[in-house]
């Protein structure tokens, strides 16, 4: 659910000419000896050989007043790519992209060196793909709709509006990256997605609209003892666990009005979602002691813990409710403290510190060589 950032889109010929164009400089790059190859439209299911991307240095799009940010570097260079999340020994990101000649997301996995990345697919190619995240060191969780079609599901009807599409469609897998095998962790009919994983490995948390509304889950790794820990009408979704595991942050939104509520439902009942208004919460990871920690105009949305577990790091438009200039902000979970962290005037979102708490990976508009990219940052934090 990245739909916030996506004013504009790349696609067709422009895409593929800038992807396979960037393709070449990391084959330039390459050591010899290790082969790689330049992006070509695979057949349904085949997947693309691993290639290096470069990695570039880029303090120079820091902004004035991104205070927290040592340095800036950037992994990837067009197309759209985002919520890119760490492995548990913060050398990959595994990230969701529409690049290539891939026509919707599909879930990537950069491992990271000092100036290139070594890139390969984690999902199957087909279907639309969103929220990865690792499961194990050597498994990755995402969703996906390719058991139902290996053709992008249409995209979401906006006539009455901006929309979020939370295809029924999608079901969460695992990828084994030693094995390459895929098995499915959810089998339930509508939305389940926004999959995270606590940092004991034990536990995860989702969205699902298996009960009739948007809520949040959270069940074992082995996809057994599915609890829902949210019930309040309306979305409720992007849950992320607190490093020591006892909390879970999400956003929401809650309509309280008849008429509000009435078109929140109509919506879901076509699997659509109107993201304007969503606010951050906590709880108990099983559900108990809820708590609101923002109450702000316009969108704030994924929200991750700091390493210390005392503030939320989150995206928002507040100063902006209507506008499409995402900021990333720090709050204490009692809601004061506010702090400006990013000032670019375009997109900045899909904060998660490194394991170390060292980097900040976040995905933003900012040096886009196309207007309307959404690119994968790690900054240096201080
Ligand atoms: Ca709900
Ligand atoms: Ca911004």
């Amino acid at each position: 659910m990245k739909g916030l950032m996506r004013s504009r889109r790349m696609r067709g010929a422009a895409a593929l000419a800038l992807a396979t164009g960037l393709a070449g400089v990391a084959l330039f790059l390459g050591p010899a000896g290790i082969p790689a190859a330049p992006p070509e439209k695979p057949a349904p299911g085949q997947k693309l050989p691993p290639i290096f991307m470069p990695i570039v240095a880029q303090d120079s799009l820091i902004r004035p007043g991104e205070t927290h940010f040592a340095s800036l570097r950037q992994i990837t260079f067009a197309g759209e790519n985002a919520e890119a999340y760490w492995s548990p020994d913060g050398k990959s990101l595994v990230m969701q992209s529409t690049r290539d000649s891939y026509p919707c997301d599909q879930i990537f996995l950069h491992e990271l060196e000092a100036q290139r990345s070594l890139v390969s697919l984690v999902s199957t190619g087909t279907g639309r793909t969103t929220c990865s995240y690792y499961l194990t060191p050597t498994t990755i969780l995402f969703s996906s709709t390719h058991l139902a079609s290996s053709q992008c599901p249409p995209p979401p009807d906006r006539a009455k509006g901006y929309v979020w599409a939370a295809y029924g469609e999608y079901d969460i897998f695992v990828r084994d990256l030693k094995t390459g095998k895929l098995s499915q962790l959810t089998d339930s009919p509508g939305y389940d997605a926004e999959a995270t994983v606590s940092t004991d490995g034990k536990s995860i948390v989702f969205t699902s609209t298996r009960d009739g509304d948007l809520d949040v889950y959270t069940m074992e790794a082995d996809g057994k003892n599915v609890k829902r820990v949210t019930s309040e009408l309306g979305y409720d979704g992007g849950p992320f666990f607190s490093p020591d595991g006892q909390w879970i942050c999400y956003r929401a939104y809650h309509p309280t009005e008849e008429a509000a509520a009435a078109d929140y439902k109509e919506l879901l009942s076509r699997f659509l979602l109107r993201p304007g208004q969503l606010n951050l919460w906590v709880m108990k990871s099983d559900g108990s002691g809820k708590r609101q920690v923002t109450d702000l105009p316009g969108a704030s949305f994924a929200p991750y813990f700091t390493p210390d577990g005392k503030r939320l790091i989150f995206s928002s438009n507040h100063e902006d409710p209507r506008g499409r200039n995402f900021n990333l902000y720090l709050v204490n979970l009692d809601g004061t403290g506010l702090e400006t962290v990013t000032t670019e005037v375009t997109f900045d979102g899909f904060p998660m510190f490194s394991p170390d708490g060292r980097y900040l990976a976040f995905s933003s508009n900012r040096g886009a060589a196309k207007p309307g990219d959404t690119n994968v940052f790690v900054a240096e934090w201080k």
